[in-house]
């Protein structure tokens, strides 16, 4: 019996260390009630997780959409992508733009590819960011299905700054909203607060508030959640009503109904005009400033 208590002594001081896993992250929440995991640096091992992944080849898309005067945000974006996003495995952006022509060359790595979709311009930036769902539930119907098995949905006024690999991988994947994490109560949190609405979310319900800038998953998950969140918002419209932030609203609605399996901490999109906290130990993406009022249709 002693032996084997300090043979585990010795394996979590000595070993697990070796190894690059840290148990040490009790400045903050690791697992969430459901049991996902919620990911925060220092809580996996980077190359533990990768030989996993290699094993299986994978492959990754991302949508980003980049509509209006917000292509001026796409050249950092894919660069940063390059330097940071699954580096090492095969990755598929598709770029969904009224602008082709002002797409940017970026130089990508073997097994990296970028397709350019175009979309009509619009003149309200609340249905730009509305229509994303309905056009990446189109994308999985009509382009992935069969093809690769993983696919993240992310804002083009952002840059990645850190490693955002393997570790995020996931059924269902959410990222905490870097705003509504610290300092704020659930009460608070800006869900869609009118019951009329499909997105609605009760006072006493909801369990993080997750950004729409930044989600994921499993083709499957992630078309189940484009569609349900595209019919719900479409009915909404029907009815005159546009949920508090458009499809965040949706989705964090999805969210609370359908707990997502793996939880990303705000190290996932963190916002560039704010002051780091102290939980925060690296920034891996997050939305650069910008002036709303210069680059919006309205
Ligand atoms: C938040 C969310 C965003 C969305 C929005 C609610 C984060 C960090 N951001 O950001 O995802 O849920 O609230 O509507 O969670 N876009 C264009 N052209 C435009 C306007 C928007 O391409 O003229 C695209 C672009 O990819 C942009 C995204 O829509 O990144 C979201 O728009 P935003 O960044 O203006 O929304 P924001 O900052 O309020």
């Amino acid at each position: 019996m002693i032996l084997r208590v300090s043979a585990l002594f010795v394996f979590c001081l000595f070993v697990m260390p070796l190894c690059g896993f840290n148990c040490s992250r009790t400045d903050v929440v690791t697992l969430t009630p459901w049991l996902a995991p919620v990911v925060w640096e220092g809580t996996f091992n980077p190359d533990l997780l990768d030989s996993i992944y290699q094993q299986q080849d994978i492959s990754v898309a991302a949508t980003v959409f980049a509509v209006g005067k917000y292509i001026m945000f796409l050249k950092n974006f894919l660069e940063t992508a390059e330097e940071y996003f699954f580096v090492g495995f095969k990755v598929h952006i598709y770029v969904f733009t009224d602008r082709p022509d002002e797409v940017p060359q970026v130089k990508m790595a073997p097994g990296r590819q970028l397709t350019v979709l175009p979309v009509p311009s619009s003149n309200r930036w609340q249905e730009i960011s509305a229509r994303r769902m309905e056009l990446i539930q189109k994308l999985i119907e009509e382009r992935l299905q069969g093809h690769g098995k993983y696919i993240f949905c992310l804002d083009v006024d952002s840059k990645f700054h850190g490693r955002w690999g393997t570790e995020s991988l996931g059924g269902l994947v959410a990222v905490i909203h870097p705003a509504f994490f610290f300092f704020f109560k659930r009460s608070n949190f800006p869900y869609e607060r009118r019951p009329q609405s499909r997105a609605y979310v009760a006072e006493e319900e909801g369990d993080f508030y997750y950004c729409g800038g930044a989600f994921g998953g499993s083709l499957e998950e992630v078309l189940l959640l484009a569609k349900t969140c595209r019919s719900n918002f479409e009915a909404d419209a029907k009815e005159g009503i546009e949920a508090a932030w458009q499809e965040e609203s949706h989705l964090n609605r999805y969210m609370w109904i359908n707990k997502p399996s793996k939880v990303l901490s705000p190290e996932y999109l963190w916002q560039d005009f704010k002051s780091r906290n102290s939980e925060i130990h690296i920034i891996r993406f997050s939305g650069v400033v910008k002036n709303y009022a210069e680059i919006r249709p309205n």
